[in-house]
């Protein structure tokens, strides 16, 4: 497998050359949070509105059939890219958390009562807890957590307890986006299979940075983000098996969801059409079609490598800063995303002094609030890494965490104490 020649794919972003704080290098390490957008993605949504800009599906002059043809055979590459079945189990939605709502709205609605089981885990982001907490409340079903072990990983003999007791539905993050943790989710689906269950897999933090082949890990229901994955915001993916996608009622009602309305009834469009109500985000999905195509062309293999190796490099050089706490397994089981306490120093002042060095990193509880409690902390501090990052931004960080050090005072103590 060739090596990213990470240099050359930094000019592809073009925010990556800005400059913070009036002259200091950005150093962007916030990619789980959103990810940058390469000219070719800017350039394709910018061709749209310049050249083609027209509603899709209605009209049949030149400009509408131009921006119908490139919405569909956007849904065709992405379609391509996660190896679905086929294009009309992609549908549209505004984010991941919307994907994950419009599965407990409208297959949890139809197909969940009272006393149904649902395995969660408690590494979750709130978008894959929130709406089942929400249906939970309505219907009376009953949730169940796949505990996280000390090392950051799926406690999978609680999970294979859980499914004995014959759940509706499995629902699962693919990768933490605050342990990195990448689970093994084709034998976690299997395993939700064989129980009976149905499994939907929280994609948002994998597609991005993993081959992931939807038919191969047999998953139902398959949610992920285009802004994570070098695509524009305002626009989520939801992969659905056909025949689920059929038998479940819609989710929205308006335009576009309809084959035919007359007073007081309507039928429902077919697949995908059946679940888009409204205009979509019609450049987005545009700009989404020319990040997967820009992603394929790297190759998701060659990506996944190199942030595997980075993500070791930073944890070795982590590891070197007293006083840093790194949570999660070790790099060979996760992607690229550090997620640290540093003793005595809250995250927030992390990662504000970072900033003033233009290292962006985040700090918070990232929506997985339940996971940093069960961990008995409020916050971490984040970093997260992707195709453009490389040692050398490492490097700064560990430079930027020594200069946290020094503003605490913290210059006196030996290394390797107190570090994790
Ligand atoms: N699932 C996971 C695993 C995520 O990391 C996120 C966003 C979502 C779902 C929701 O995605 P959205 O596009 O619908 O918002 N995660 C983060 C994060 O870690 N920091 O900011 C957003």
């Amino acid at each position: 497998m060739q090596t990213l020649n990470i240099e050359a794919l930094k000019r592809d972003f073009p925010i990556l050359a800005r400059e913070v704080h009036e002259g200091i290098p950005l150093v962007y390490l916030d990619s789980a949070a959103t990810s940058q957008k390469p000219a070719g993605v800017l350039d394709a949504m910018d061709t749209y509105y310049r050249r083609y800009n027209a509603n899709i599906h209605r009209g049949v002059h030149k400009l509408a059939e131009e921006a119908t043809g490139a919405y569909e055979s956007a849904r065709e590459r992405i379609s391509r890219f996660v190896n679905a079945n086929q294009a009309r189990e992609i549908i549209f939605t505004r984010n991941a958390t919307e994907a994950i709502n419009l599965v407990a709205y409208s297959w949890g609605r139809k197909n969940l009562t009272k006393g149904d089981l649902v395995i969660l885990t408690e590494m979750e982001h709130h978008s894959n807890l929130v709406p089942w907490y929400i249906l939970a409340e309505e219907r009376g079903i009953e949730l169940a957590y796949v505990p996280v072990t000390p090392e950051g990983l799926l406690d999978l003999d609680t999970y294979r307890m859980l499914l004995e007791r014959k759940p509706k539905l499995a629902a699962f993050t693919h990768m933490s986006n605050v342990l990195g943790t990448i689970n093994p989710v084709r034998e976690m689906i299997a395993a939700a299979h064989a129980a009976g269950a149905l499994a939907l897999i929280d994609g948002a933090q994998a597609v991005p940075h993993l081959p992931v082949d939807i038919q191969e890990l047999d998953a139902d229901f398959y949610a992920f983000s285009s802004h994570k994955m070098c695509g524009p915001t305002g626009l989520g993916i939801l992969y659905g098996k056909e025949r689920l996608l059929e038998a479940m009622p819609p989710f929205m009602g308006g335009g576009d969801m309809i084959k035919r309305v007359e007073l007081g009834r309507f039928t429902v469009n077919d697949l995908p059409h059946k679940f888009e109500a409204g205009t979509p985000a019609i450049a987005e999905v545009i700009g989404l079609g020319a990040a997967v195509e820009y992603l394929a062309e790297i190759g998701m293999e060659a990506i996944h490598a190199h942030e595997r190796q980075l993500i070791q490099y930073a944890l070795e050089r982590l590891e070197e800063v007293p006083g840093v706490w790194v949570f999660g397994p070790e790099a060979s089981q996760k992607g690229g995303v550090a997620a640290f306490t540093f003793d005595g120093v809250h995250p927030h002042d992390v990662a504000e002094i970072l900033d003033g060095n233009g290292i962006a990193v985040r700090a918070g509880h990232h929506c997985a609030m339940p996971l940093h409690q069960k961990f008995n902390i409020t916050a971490t501090a984040r970093a997260s890494f992707y195709l453009y990052n490389d040692h050398r931004d490492v490097d700064v960080l560990i430079e930027g965490l020594y200069k946290v050090r020094k503003v605490f005072g913290k210059n006196d103590k030996p290394q390797g104490q107190a570090h994790g």
